[in-house]
């Protein structure tokens, strides 16, 4: 089953294959695209959804009767193809009057007029049925220490996202939010630059149960940190409540590759996560399998539809290797040995106090701490398994 159908829930970005590849040493290489065709061409490979910002489909400054009949068209598409709109979100860093930010800009008629930006495209999320609604702070940071004054900042983020949340509940558009961190670019140093400090942000707003997360692949392992662990955190938080596949080759710039064309093991262990859970149970994710990736700005307009199509069959790949991994009498005999499930076994025994843990001799003055140290955890077979179900090579 490594064709897409609508069951697999696969959904890309208007801006994804619509990117001319215009980057900042060169024009672009590819002409735009009608959001219309690129609706009916991703149905046509067997995604479920597409997602975009209020700027993908309604140019910045579009009147308001041409942006309805933009709008009448684009619904158009998604009732002749059966495509769905699970996400929405903003465009907030392109026009020049967002260089210094948007809701944490120093001046406060930009972050004003952020507001009224976001609360007209919710409106249209909601009306177009849209669940989860993304907030990517790209332009929400600084270059310059002294330029801004973070705890305000941090104060202005909250006012916004919480102010947002209470627009959302008031109009019961049931619509829950998805912080998308970023390290940096295009700021020098962005703002709730990691999942971590995003899910610490959401622990601070009044609204944040309605908040979660939308990590991305390459902006995790853009700060070096190992994005299935971090989905795991998300998920055992509760708060992963969409996500950005996609590929980076360490840490340097926001490569934006095809699901899979970076770190091909941490996409192995994150779709077996995914799909089928942590080994000890929990909860799986059951969102969107949105792509947020870059068609290379080698490609001419096949290349684009070839890169989009590739992103679903590797992670359709990816679903079949994993699902072999689980079923592995040899993978099951190794987490064993390497006590996988243990962890799983609370430390202290039902009803046993820590008054009981002091009195247990055997977990202190009599635990011989050498003699335990020599046990082998066998990771080393239990990785190079994985391996081999990657390669197809069991
Ligand atoms: C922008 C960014 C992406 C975000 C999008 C949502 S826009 O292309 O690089 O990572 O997900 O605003
Ligand atoms: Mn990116
Ligand atoms: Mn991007
Ligand atoms: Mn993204």
């Amino acid at each position: 089953a490594t064709q897409p159908t609508r069951d697999d829930r696969f959904s890309f970005g208007l801006w994804t294959v619509g990117w001319p590849a215009r980057d900042p040493f060169g024009d672009a290489t590819r002409p735009a695209l009608d959001p219309v065709e690129s609706v009916h061409r991703l149905s046509d490979l067997g995604a479920w959804g597409v997602t975009f910002h209020d700027d993908d489909l309604v140019p910045f400054g579009t009147g308001h009767a041409e942006r309805d009949r933009i709008i009448a068209r684009f619904r158009g598409a998604l009732d002749q193809t059966g495509l769905v709109v699970p996400m929405m979100t903003t465009n907030l860093f392109t026009h020049p009057v967002f260089k210094d930010g948007a809701f944490t800009s120093n001046d406060r008629g930009v972050r004003r007029f952020a507001l009224r930006k976001v609360l007209r495209h919710l409106d249209l999320a909601a009306e177009l049925g849209a669940s989860t609604y993304v907030f990517w702070g790209g332009r929400e940071g600084a270059e310059v220490d002294q330029a801004k004054d973070i705890r305000a900042a941090l104060d202005r983020y909250r006012e916004g996202i919480d102010l947002l949340a209470e627009y959302v509940k008031e109009q019961g558009y049931g619509i829950r939010f998805a912080i998308e961190p970023k390290p940096n670019e295009p700021r020098g140093d962005i703002l709730l630059p990691t999942l971590g400090h995003a899910l610490a942000f959401i622990n601070e707003l009044e609204h944040g149960d309605i908040v979660g997360v939308n990590p991305e692949v390459g902006h995790e392992q853009m700060a070096g940190l190992n994005y299935t662990a971090g989905i795991a955190q998300a998920l055992w938080a509760g708060k992963l409540f969409h996500l950005d596949l996609n590929g980076q080759r360490g840490v340097k710039y926001d490569q934006d590759l095809i699901f899979g064309h970076g770190d091909l093991l941490n996409a192995f262990s994150l779709v077996d996560l995914l799909e089928n859970g942590a080994p000890g149970g929990g909860p799986v994710y059951d969102g969107p399998r949105h792509f947020d990736y870059k068609p290379l700005r080698t490609e001419d307009v096949d290349g684009v539809w070839d890169s989009a199509a590739a992103n679903m069959r590797t992670y359709l790949l990816l679903r079949e290797r994993a699902a072999a991994f689980r079923a592995d009498p040899a993978v099951q005999a190794a987490l064993e040995t390497s006590g996988v499930a243990d962890l799983s076994r609370p430390t202290l025994s039902p009803g046993e106090t820590v008054r009981d843990l002091l009195s247990d001799r055997t977990a202190f003055e009599d635990y011989d701490a050498d003699k335990e140290a020599e046990r082998g955890y066998g990771y080393a077979k239990l990785a190079q398994l994985a391996l081999e179900h990657l390669l197809g090579a069991l």
